[in-house]
């Protein structure tokens, strides 16, 4: 059975989910909802995402919310020891869940606030001192990582790569302008086919 993928846009959270998909060549349907004509809040959509939010995706009888937790359970069912570190490599998968978890929940939720907490000049001002500060210190782990290998685990390109790659351009100011290193392996991303097809820059 054909996964469905539920988004807004291209360019939303679904983004991640597109390109893992297309990486692992997974047969998939796009279902775009249109917010504005109500369709994040239609009944048929809040029963399998209540909060009314995408991305979603239903895989037969599997139905999965949070991006981060979508591309680790497809990695793992469609791209085992691949995309996916195996549990038995209990270090390298070690170091891949640790940069799963980074990058939404210490990455992407403090580049989020720049879209949230801006509501005035002075708020704008303490959230982009904030969000530069905390890339400052996101810095320390990604860049010596990066130095060493071209990918973020040392085995090579992985779901990980996936999910920095797609939520890094969020502060591309204060994490990639100014790094090499950072914007080197940006570049080596963006250049992937199934990033491309999948429109996710
Ligand atoms: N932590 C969730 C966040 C999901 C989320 O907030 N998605 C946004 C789009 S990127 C959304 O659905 N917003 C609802 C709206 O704009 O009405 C994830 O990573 O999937």
């Amino acid at each position: 059975m054909t996964i469905k993928l539920y988004a807004m846009a291209f360019q939303d959270r679904s983004d991640r989910v597109r390109w893992l998909l297309e990486e692992m060549e997974t047969p998939y349907e796009n279902h775009f909802l249109k917010k504005d004509k109500g369709e994040m809040d239609a009944p048929e959509y809040r029963q399998i995402n209540p909060m009314g939010r995408v991305p979603t995706i239903v895989d037969g009888d599997i139905v999965m919310k949070e991006s981060a937790a979508i591309c680790m359970y497809l990695a793992d069912k469609y791209s085992y020891g691949c995309l996916a570190p195996k549990m038995e490599d209990a270090k390298l998968r070690a170091e891949y869940t640790k940069w799963m978890f980074f990058s939404v929940g210490s990455l992407e939720c403090v580049i989020a606030r720049m879209f949230t907490h801006t509501s005035t000049p002075e708020e704008t001002k303490v959230t982009h001192e904030y969000v530069k500060k905390q890339c400052e210190i996101m810095s320390l782990a990604l860049t010596p990582a990066l130095s060493r290998h071209d990918y973020i685990l040392s085995s090579g390109f992985s779901t990980a790569d996936i999910m920095l790659g797609s939520i890094i351009p969020g502060a591309h100011e204060y994490l990639v302008k100014n790094n090499p290193v950072i914007e080197a392996y940006m570049n080596r991303l963006m250049n992937r086919k199934a990033a491309i097809k999948a429109q996710v820059f």
